[in-house]
């Protein structure tokens, strides 16, 4: 096992809920829309990876009276890039922790010399923002790769993403293990031949998580154990390098 890659949004932290869907919101207003995703069409929306191509998503299946503009596709990008600056500002505020056994698995796998990824649906930005203030101020360097947004075009569930991180790595899917909350998140990870460690999250409790090498409620601390859900944790409460080792030996 040389290298660790993790996924961001319900992975890394809890953002849909109470940080993306905010942010999409406090845009939808700023733009005179009377769009607003409340907390249970937001997990339908959630279907479709990529903010941009959620508001298209909304727009065609859920809001299907609405006119689109002659400049859709404008009014689209400019919703969006409104959308990142509001979920910024929410994560500087310090707005979202990382989830439980992240921060600490991070730094246990620093010191064990594992190479650090991340490969992400959301924006660079977000991602940057999010380490910055959530893990540490150099968070961000922690990870050699930050594969982020439209670096590739077919977003999670395909697998581009991956495996545009595995090629900036330089190594084999079977050298690395990654970290998934969701099920396109899984399908996306499993396409690029990833092993894949499942920690379930707010929207994703109810999920097809086949073909993952265990299945957790979150990563846990030697305080607060995780619940297993799938998977062998050698006995141990919760995730460390040596329970990552047994799984990838
Ligand atoms: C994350 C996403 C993203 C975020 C929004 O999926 O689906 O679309 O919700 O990010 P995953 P942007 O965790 O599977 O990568 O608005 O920046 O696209
Ligand atoms: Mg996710």
């Amino acid at each position: 096992m040389k290298a660790l890659i993790f996924d961001v949004d319900g992975t890394l932290a809890e953002t849909e809920r109470d940080g993306h869907r905010i942010a999409f919101n406090s845009a939808f207003r700023e733009f005179g829309l009377d769009w607003n995703w409340d907390v249970a069409l937001y997990g339908q929306l959630l279907a479709v990876t990529g903010g941009k191509e959620r508001i298209r998503f909304f727009v065609e299946k859920f809001h299907t009276g609405y006119v689109k503009p002659s400049d859709f596709d404008d009014l689209v990008m400019a919703l969006h890039q409104a959308k990142t600056h509001h979920y910024v500002k929410l994560l500087e505020g310090g707005g979202i922790p990382l989830r439980p056994g992240v921060a600490r698995l991070l730094r246990e796998a620093r010191q064990a010399g594992l190479r650090l990824a991340v490969a992400t649906t959301t924006s660079p930005d977000n991602v940057t923002t999010l380490l910055r203030h959530s893990l540490a101020a150099d968070g961000a360097s922690w990870f050699e790769v930050i594969a982020a947004g439209d670096i590739v075009p077919a977003k999670k569930p395909a697998p581009d993403i991956y495996l545009w991180a595995l090629d900036k790595l330089g190594l084999d899917a079977c050298d690395c293990l990654a970290f998934e909350d969701s099920e396109n998140g899984l399908k996306s990870s499993l396409g690029a031949g990833l092993p894949t460690v499942v920690t379930v999250s707010d929207y994703t409790l109810d999920h097809d998580f086949s073909g993952a090498v265990a299945v957790m409620s979150d990563l846990g601390e030697p305080d607060a154990p995780c619940k297993v859900l799938s998977g062998d944790m050698q006995g141990a409460g919760w995730v460390g390098v040596d329970v990552l080792k047994g799984w990838c030996a």
